[in-house]
């Protein structure tokens, strides 16, 4: 009697939690279209855009060739396929009309196993220079690869490797100093039933590490699936993404770097990840607004699926006040947004896999 009592509630609670991965997986959501201007896709981007960040002078780092060790082997397939080669790009704000060039890595470099990821800039502001973190995945293990940029010849130099125990399975990076930044390790395992595990059960096993240029410490953990990050203009506000719980969460940073929870933004939409625009300093975030369509994109990349971007206005304490949707598209031109950036009423909206575009926004 008790037995069946028991087994009833775990198979009602098993019910329940298969209701909800389901509801998860967005098979009732409809996208309608519309673009906040003229949009046309960038030439010469074919196969991913993932990450981007724009530099106080109009400058964009574009982050292409992802791949992602939980990706199926289907995705790598596509690479062999199309000789996708991980790279970063540049693009200038300033001068739209001109297609985006490919940084040259400084020799030395293995840029066979280069499969860069999330990617973020500290920007000196006495002595202008430019430091990019990149988060990469070569075979078998994650690094943070930091280089310096040498805007006279287009070039990244090679400055150093980081390698370590807290580096598990990195998502994001997001620089703080030119020795300094947060990342986020997305889970706790690199295989793909491992993670399917984290995912379906919903364990919150991912946080966000920061390094202080000698030791790496936990600043924020119990994550579910933390993805993008970004930091406010004042320095004192880090964004964070969680694609599983599909919202936006606001960290006060400590002055030991710790990062304080402050609010959870809901967005109802697979979330992907966050800029901040230099001006005004509220929130861009790519999203994937059909879960499914975006499954099956990550598997067959051919394959369209809806992009979505969303526009978080924040207020001077940088608290998320309201959210206005800027752009929508059902899977026709462009499939699967990542990210996007905006500088001066124009906006970059970026895909792990497929194309860039370029739009000026008229709708704000
Ligand atoms: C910003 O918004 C938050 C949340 O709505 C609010 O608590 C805070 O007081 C606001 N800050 C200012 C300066 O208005
Ligand atoms: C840097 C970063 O957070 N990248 C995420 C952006 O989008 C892709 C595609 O879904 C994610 O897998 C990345 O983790």
């Amino acid at each position: 009697m008790y037995l069946k009592i028991v087994l009833s509630c775990l198979f009602i609670l098993f019910l329940q939690h298969l209701a909800q991965v389901i509801y998860h997986m967005d098979y009732h959501r409809v996208v309608y279209n519309h673009l906040p201007g003229p949009c046309r896709l960038v030439p010469g981007v074919e196969y991913g855009s993932e990450d981007m960040q724009t530099l106080s002078n109009g400058l964009t780092f574009i982050s292409s060739g992802f791949l992602f060790p939980l990706l199926p082997k289907s995705v790598d397939m596509y690479h062999e396929e199309h000789n996708i080669r991980g790279k970063i790009l540049l693009f200038d704000f300033n001068h739209p009309e001109n297609d985006p060039v490919v940084l040259k890595i400084s020799e030395g470099f293995d840029q066979d196993t280069f499969h860069p990821h999330g990617i973020s800039i500290f920007e000196d502001k006495q002595s202008g220079r430019v430091t990019l973190f990149v988060v990469n995945h070569p075979p078998g293990f994650d690094t943070i690869e930091k280089f310096e940029f040498i805007p006279e010849e287009n070039l990244l130099q090679h400055v150093k490797t980081y390698i370590d125990p807290a580096i598990i399975l990195v998502n994001d990076v997001l620089a703080i100093g030119e020795n300094s930044f947060y990342f986020t390790n997305y889970g706790y395992f690199r295989g793909y039933w491992g993670h399917l595990m984290e995912f379906i059960l919903g364990l919150p096993f991912g946080n966000i590490m920061y390094f202080d240029g000698n030791d790496y410490k936990l600043a924020s953990d119990g994550l579910l699936m933390p993805n993008g990050l970004a930091l406010s203009h004042d320095g004192k506000t880090v964004y964070a993404v969680c694609s599983k719980t599909e919202d936006l969460k606001v960290y006060r940073r400590e002055s030991n770097n710790i990062l304080e929870f402050v609010q959870q933004v809901p967005l109802y939409s697979g979330v992907d990840n966050p800029t901040v625009e230099p001006k005004t300093g509220n929130i861009l975030i790519g999203a994937h607004p059909v879960l499914y369509q975006a499954a099956e994109h990550f598997t067959y990349p051919e394959v369209s699926a809806p992009s979505q971007v969303l526009y978080l206005h924040t207020n001077s304490t940088n608290h998320v006040t309201f959210v206005t949707e800027l752009f929508s598209d059902a899977g026709h031109t462009l499939y699967a947004s990542t990210v996007a950036s905006m500088y001066q009423k124009k906006m970059l909206i970026g895909t792990a896999l497929q194309k860039l575009m370029y739009c000026e926004v008229r709708t704000l």
